[in-house]
């Protein structure tokens, strides 16, 4: 096995994907997690100066969903078939977009909290809706089997339900999904040993 070594801040933000990938995988790594402090420091350092990025064999790769799809691959968590696969993605992509829409680094502090807002209240329950609709009675999104788009829900929701806690109230289903990902063992181990922090 190589020698994985993460970057990030001490959140779970974008790194949690690839840390409940290896928890799952039950692959070893090291979780390294930077101060804010040091990262005007070590950002000119980073191919396209962005964090989370994975070291492994000399390379320092970037993105993570592409981390994450470099690790689940030829795994089920990928999706079983090509075109459960592809499904596996257009999920994770679906919630990633809408993640990606908060201004996280907004510094005018009046701004970020109209922002956040409009976003939590006004646009999120779309997404919710199609979410509901898209998972119905099964039990996970794709397939009959956990994959890393459930993962990614119960990480993205996680973050939502911090800055607004009714998100789910009208979509027990989603709910659930929740659970059924933190049960699975090796999550919900790593999800009690973690670093507690906001987001
Ligand atoms: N943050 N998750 C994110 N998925 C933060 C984006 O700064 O707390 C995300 C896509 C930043 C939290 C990005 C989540």
């Amino acid at each position: 096995m190589p020698n994985y070594k993460l970057l990030y801040f001490n959140m779970r933000g974008r790194a949690e994907i690839i840390r409940y990938i290896f928890a799952y995988l039950d692959i070893k790594y090291e979780d390294h997690r930077i101060e804010q402090a040091d990262w005007p420091k070590i950002k000119p350092t980073l191919p396209f100066g962005k964090i989370p990025v994975l070291e492994v064999e000399g390379l320092t790769l970037h993105q993570s969903l592409a981390i994450a799809r470099y690790l689940t691959k030829n795994t089920d968590l990928a999706g079983k078939t090509e075109l459960e696969q592809c499904q596996v993605d257009a999920v994770v992509d679906t919630l990633d977009d809408f993640m990606s829409l908060f201004p996280w680094a907004e510094e005018n502090h009046d701004l970020k909290e109209r922002m956040f807002n409009d976003l939590l209240t006004r646009q999120a329950p779309h997404l919710l809706k199609d979410l509901d609709t898209y998972l119905g009675d099964k039990e996970w999104f794709i397939g009959n089997y956990v994959t890393w788009a459930d993962f990614y829900w119960d990480i993205c929701s996680t973050t939502l339900l911090v800055l607004k806690p009714d998100l789910l109230g009208i979509y027990p289903r989603l709910a659930s999904l929740r659970n059924k990902v933190q049960a699975i063992p090796a999550i919900s181990a790593w999800i009690l040993k973690r670093p507690q922090t906001k987001l």
